[in-house]
């Protein structure tokens, strides 16, 4: 389950390249998601008027909240692994207040690193996706236990 210092150090490496432009990287991944799974639109009430991808390029709100997400990612990563002070509140958060699902968790994972592949794509070889799945999942399925340990099911 966990990963190998190399792997971690791939994971950085990528991260290091994401970071310069976090908003740009963010809006662009929120708004896929909301693309590809609409039904994800509907957890944030400031989100849900949104209805044409353009609304949602020009959404202020979009590129903040990306923002929030990948920097709440990299803070994660960069513990890499050891991320439990990290982790609990985002759990907490999102058990309590957001209620949202791991299977969105997963949505969110598979589009970062979709766009991380298209954004960066001379860092961001097969070794480096693979170390990059890796160390979401690891994210996911510590998010799924604390999830469990405050009785939501997600
Ligand atoms: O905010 C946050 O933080 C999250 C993420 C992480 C990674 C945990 N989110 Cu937000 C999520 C989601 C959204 O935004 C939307 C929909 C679904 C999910």
């Amino acid at each position: 389950m966990g990963l190998t210092d190399q792997e971690w150090q791939k994971v950085l490496d990528t991260w290091g390249k994401v970071e310069p432009d976090l908003p740009a990287h963010g809006q662009e991944v929120i708004i896929r998601l909301f693309q590809n799974h609409p039904e994800t639109q509907d957890k944030f009430d400031k989100f849900k008027n949104l209805k044409s991808v353009d609304e949602m390029r020009n959404s202020e709100e979009i590129k903040k909240h990306g923002t929030t997400v990948l920097t709440a990612l990299g803070k994660i990563l960069k513990q890499k692994g050891n991320h439990e002070a990290e982790l609990k509140p985002l759990a907490q958060s999102h058990a309590n207040k957001h209620k949202i699902p791991v299977k969105y968790l997963e949505f969110i994972c598979e589009i970062i690193v979709g766009v991380m592949a298209e954004h960066q794509a001379a860092a961001f070889g097969p070794d480096s996706q693979a170390a990059m799945r890796k160390a979401l999942e690891l994210f996911r399925n510590d998010m799924a236990s604390k999830y469990k340990e405050l009785g939501f099911q997600g």
